[in-house]
């Protein structure tokens, strides 16, 4: 026995031994010392690339640079931060607001950044929520989520933030289908069929300064809608979406929803769509969603509640939307950078479809269609494929671009990453990921303008990869250099939440945007105090504003007495530095909200409600200077209805004396 094994063993080491020494065939798999230099980025050095991540379950967006993998930054978006006092400040709660309350989580999917003439302009990221629909714009001048828009008649927007090539418009399509608010939502779940129906919206961005608002949605059959991509070049004026889910279940839909051989993409002419608009062809219908915007002048977020949006009957209005059989519960929906091949994922498929716009222009003039799918015509598959690729892989999932006639596509069964030719739907190579890919990402990859650089796989599983952490391990991505002809995967660095969609830009595009810090001058905080001479404390009947200031190292006030139990304290803390990273933090004990982290020139709130008498330091959390500990204070809380009158001091090293009268 013990001989054999011996003898296995050192078979098994010679296989090894053989296999170090002369190159093994699929290099793909080890990481040698030179793919390692590859991701290398020497101290002080800047990355290449901004990676945009999604963070799935956290709700937020990471920062990532290329090729080091190193984590610049977490935006918060969707979920409270105490890190950065987000939805915790006053200024930010309204951020956070939608049609149900306040909402302190969600769950983001995609990132999508701004374009203009379909190349990635460094403006804005897109993110949207999936639980409740929302999508977010973050400013990449200060890498702050500045605007929120909630939408009506959605549940589960995951086919969002996809966006058209100037950024004119930013999709969402609901995954669930649900009955239209405007009607009760109090009915039978089984009567799906006759009452849920599917919505598209169409956000416009203003060509400025980004806001966003509704500028129509689309009804359409209830089915579920699960990822899209606008067209572009030719294509532009067009939008395409996966669609699953086309046997409108409403149970068990691993088994019920895989019935059919062949879901749906669905194409829309959303430039025939602005057209019916302009005919007056929508109709105003009443429904509730929030619409909250940041202001950096104020430094203070507004929320407003919409009652109204504006619905297109794709079903009414005949050439608007055509469905495209697409095998089996189509997930990603990738368009080419020329415009002209748009590849469905069928996750329980075995080929990859390639259609074709032209195709699919000739096949609706020449009304090539097998019928329609509740009013809305389908297209013969065969009048719009330019082809399949054959035995790709299992579980095809999603798939970006190279600008070189090449496709990359995400396989989660069989976990690899998957080059194809385009043209001829030929593999040219495999590369495994380890393990279960989900999204991946190529600089500028779905933009007409690809960086070929590098492809990062986003993976649902990481087993033995890293360090065990108990139950749950890191979330991971993958880095592989595709320079080359072949994938030679470099890197694997650990993620926040769950990535899911990403996106990456070189540097340059982004970088020297970044706005430094914000002019005090132009603070236009109805609370800002503009240098310590204004710093003061103002009661209005049981409301406590402080206006504060923090400059290295102090706070004014610094000693605040005549706060009694019952009291609501306002601390607005403006930040006075004028240079780049100074933030000051603020906290108070027992406040049972978070820390504020206030941005040089600029006014942050927190609320504080003391329960009890005592006495309260106060102190800056980030550390700013050599006396970073020194930056500290006390807030005096006497019970309710005391007399002890209200000072406020700084420097004075003998506080006035104001012991309470019996
Ligand atoms: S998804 S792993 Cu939520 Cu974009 Cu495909
Ligand atoms: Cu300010 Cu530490």
């Amino acid at each position: 026995m013990k001989k054999l094994h011996l003898a296995a063993l050192g078979l098994l080491s010679a296989v090894f031994f053989m296999q170090t020494g002369c190159k093994p065939k699929n290099a793909n798999n080890a990481v040698t010392a030179d793919a390692a230099a590859k991701a290398y980025v020497a101290p002080g050095k800047y990355d290449e690339f901004y990676n945009f991540v999604s963070g799935g379950f956290s709700g937020q967006m990471s920062v990532y640079g290329l090729p080091s993998g190193r984590l610049l930054r977490v935006i918060p978006v969707f979920s409270v931060d105490p890190e950065k006092g987000w939805g915790y400040s006053e200024e930010t709660k309204p951020m956070l607001n939608t049609s149900h309350g306040f909402v302190p989580w969600d769950d983001l999917h995609h990132t999508e950044l701004s374009q203009t003439n379909g190349e990635i302009d460094g403006r804005w990221v897109f993110g949207n929520a999936n639980n409740t629909p929302r999508v977010a714009r973050i400013d990449l001048g200060t890498f702050r989520t500045n605007e929120i828009i909630e939408l009506p008649n959605s549940a589960g927007n995951h086919s969002s933030p996809f966006i058209t090539e100037n950024t004119e418009y930013v999709v969402a399509g609901t995954r669930f289908s649900v009955p239209p608010d405007n009607v009760s939502g109090d009915i039978p779940i089984s009567s799906y069929k006759q009452n849920f129906k599917g919505y598209i919206s169409f956000i416009s961005v203003g060509k400025e300064d980004g806001k966003m608002d509704i500028a129509f949605q689309l009804q359409l059959p209830g089915v579920n809608f699960d990822l899209s991509h606008a067209g572009k070049g030719k294509s532009h004026g067009w939008f395409f979406f996966s669609c699953y889910n086309t046997e409108q279940a409403n149970t068990l839909l691993e088994v019920n929803a895989s019935q059919r051989d062949k879901d749906f993409i669905l194409a829309v002419n959303w430039k025939k769509a602005e057209e019916y608009l302009k005919a007056g062809k929508g109709k105003k219908v009443a429904t509730k969603y929030a619409h909250n915007v940041y202001d950096e002048k104020t430094h203070t977020a507004k929320s407003e509640i919409k009652t109204e949006v504006m619905v297109l009957d794709a079903k009414e209005l005949k050439d608007i939307c055509y469905f495209i059989p697409c095998p089996k519960s189509p997930h990603g929906c990738d368009v080419d950078p020329t415009g002209e091949y748009i590849v469905g994922s069928g996750k329980l498929a075995a080929l990859i479809p390639v259609f074709s716009f032209d195709k699919l222009q000739k096949a609706i003039a020449d009304k090539q269609f097998e019928g329609d799918y509740e009013g809305i015509p389908v297209v013969k598959y065969e009048a719009a494929l330019h082809g399949e690729v054959q035995k790709p892989g299992l579980g095809p999932l999603h798939t970006e671009f190279d600008g070189k006639g090449n496709a990359y596509t995400t396989f989660f069964v069989s976990s690899e990453v998957v080059k194809w030719n385009i043209k001829d739907l030929k593999v040219v190579d495999r590369a495994p990921t380890f393990y279960s890919v989900g999204h991946l990402c190529i600089p500028g990859g779905d933009s007409k303008k690809p960086n070929a650089k590098y492809v990062i796989a986003y993976n649902k599983i990481t087993k033995d990869r890293y360090l065990p952490t108990g139950p749950e391990l890191a979330q991971s991505a993958q880095l592989y250099d595709i320079s080359g002809d072949k994938m030679q995967l470099i890197l694997d660095f650990p993620t926040i939440g769950e990535p899911h969609y990403a996106q990456a830009v070189a540097a340059d595009v982004i970088k020297n945007r970044s706005v430094k810090f914000f002019k005090i001058e132009e603070n236009a905080h109805p609370y800002v105090a503009k240098g310590e001479a204004n710093s003061k404390v103002v009661r209005e009947g049981n409301k406590v504003h402080v206006y504060m200031t923090s400059v290295r190292s102090h706070f004014s006030p610094d000693n605040i007495e005549g706060v009694r139990v019952g009291d609501e304290v306002y601390f607005h803390v403006t930040n006075l530095e004028q240079d780049w990273d100074v933030p000051h933090g603020f906290a108070v004990k027992g406040a049972s909200n978070a820390e504020l982290l206030i941005m040089p020139g600029e006014t942050q709130t927190l609320k504080w409600v003391p329960e009890k008498s005592g006495m309260y330091p106060i102190y800056c959390t980030d550390f700013c200077s050599a006396l970073h500990q020194e930056m500290q204070g006390y807030v005096r809380v006497s019970p309710a209805g005391s007399n002890v009158p209200l000072t406020f001091s700084t420097g004075k090293t003998q506080p006035k004396e104001t012991a309470p009268k019996k």
